[in-house]
């Protein structure tokens, strides 16, 4: 792959609007980025392997945990910085931002805000350090958009729980020590667990074959009469806003994220137009090629704006779900007609491994699916706006 000559794209001037502590976040994760991942992800990518290697440095940058409390070994930032890591870790790789997103929103947050004491204290440290590495189980073969239905299940025996069913497309799962599981008990209700790698009758398969997200490792998670301790129930919330809560969270991190993605596929495709020379000019004095570019930094221009600003209502607590929906699904969208009109400006280059562009383009391609479908997301603004839901 060609040297990352990244220059981060900042036209309506949102720098000014970051604080000190903002810019030196986004420094650091943008000096590992380009140090630590960009030298390597095509690689991992083309063979399909998740980078362990990277694992300390995402811990050090504040990936981990980025506003979880210090005192559980998280960074102690604001959402506002949380976005800007997941954004420059995205910038790198969408398979790397899910890892991070994962451990992060949909693991230590879940402990963090449901859990007892005891889980925070004994889960939480290591989670942000990355020397315990976690997944989320909500999905399942028969249940997507629609989890309520899920039939994952749980028994009380008196000292422990019996957990029996399956997960499907766990990001994190081959290779995590902890998953936070979301299954029914004999009433039907939803509640989360914490089940360990080495509990006898939990086995995580590897899912292969896939074109997206290859350097993010995926896969399921079977339950055949685990004994799970019942100290491992998350006591403070249950029902599916329990999960749901998680989502926002992650759904929030996605919408910054994908910008990362989207400036470098606009940086990449900019520098290429400047350089490349058709018909005696370059084409970036071609009116096509100018279109192409212009539309491009006016998308990624107005995704910035809706995420700063998500942000701040974040900071103050008051973002709503179904604003946490539009700014995903439309910064997911955006990145992903970014990356596919870069890719053509860069013609036959562009779908090469030696520049970035038709990885991320890969990669979208999973990230509007997941944490909520562009459709779905369609369908939680409707509802909201209208008053009517439409999924059923
Ligand atoms: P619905 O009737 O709307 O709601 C059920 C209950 O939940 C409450 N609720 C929320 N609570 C907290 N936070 C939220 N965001 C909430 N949204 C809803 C709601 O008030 C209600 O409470 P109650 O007390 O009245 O019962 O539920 P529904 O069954 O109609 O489904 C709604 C729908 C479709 C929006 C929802 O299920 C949905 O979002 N589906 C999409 C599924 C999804 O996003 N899955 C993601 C799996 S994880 C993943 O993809 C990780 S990828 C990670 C990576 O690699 O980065
Ligand atoms: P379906 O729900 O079957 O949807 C298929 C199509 O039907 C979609 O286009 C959808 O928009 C549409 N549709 C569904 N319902 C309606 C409706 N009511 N009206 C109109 N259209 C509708 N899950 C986890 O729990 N944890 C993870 O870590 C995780 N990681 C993932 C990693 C990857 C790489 C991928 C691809 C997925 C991951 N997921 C994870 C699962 C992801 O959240 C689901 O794929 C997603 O929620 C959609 O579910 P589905 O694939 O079953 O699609």
């Amino acid at each position: 792959m060609k040297p990352d000559l990244f220059e981060a794209p900042d036209y309506f001037r949102l720098d000014d609007l970051l604080s000190e502590e903002h810019k030196l976040v986004r420094d650091a994760a943008r000096s590992w980025v380009k140090r630590s991942v960009s030298p390597i992800i095509e690689g991992y990518a083309q063979r399909a392997e998740f980078p362990t290697e990277i694992i300390s440095g995402l811990a050090e940058i504040g990936a981990f945990g980025p506003y979880i409390p210090a005192e559980y070994g998280g960074a102690g930032l604001d959402q506002i910085s949380y976005g800007i890591i997941m954004q420059e870790i995205e910038r790198g790789d969408s398979g790397v931002r899910s890892t991070a997103s994962v451990q992060s929103s949909l693991v230590m947050y879940p402990i963090y805000a449901y859990g007892t004491e005891e889980q925070r204290k004994k889960y939480l440290p290591k989670l942000a350090s990355g020397e315990m590495m976690g997944c989320f189980g909500l999905t399942e073969p028969d249940h997507g958009s629609n989890p309520s239905g899920m039939v994952t299940n749980f028994k009380d025996k008196g000292d422990h729980l019996l957990l029996n069913g399956a997960k499907l497309w766990i990001s994190n799962a081959p290779f995590a020590d902890v998953a936070v599981v979301w299954a029914k008990n004999e009433e039907g209700r939803i509640h989360g667990l914490i089940v360990e790698r080495g509990m006898e009758g939990f086995s995580t398969p590897e899912t292969h074959n896939k074109w997206s997200l290859r350097a993010s490792a995926t896969g399921e998670l079977i339950f055949d009469n685990v004994r799970v301790p019942k100290e491992n129930l998350l006591p403070g919330k249950n029902g599916l806003g329990a999960p749901l809560g998680c989502l926002d969270s992650a759904r929030y991190g996605i919408a910054w994220g994908a910008i990362g993605a989207a400036m470098d596929c606009y940086d990449t495709a900019l520098r290429y137009a400047k350089e490349r020379v058709q018909f005696d000019k370059p084409i970036a004095a071609t009116q096509l090629q100018q279109k192409k570019l212009a539309e491009m930094i006016t998308e990624i221009t107005k995704a910035q704006l809706l995420a700063y600003r998500l942000g701040q209502l974040k900071n103050e607590g008051k973002a709503t779900t179904a604003q946490i929906s539009m700014a995903k699904r439309n910064n997911v969208d955006m990145a992903l007609k970014v990356a596919r009109e870069a890719r053509q400006v860069l013609g036959g280059m562009g779908i090469t491994g030696e520049y970035p562009i038709m990885r991320h383009m890969m990669n979208l391609e999973s990230v509007v699916t997941y944490e909520g479908t562009h459709d779905i997301h369609l369908l939680i603004t409707g509802a909201d706006i209208t008053g009517f839901q439409a999924f059923k």
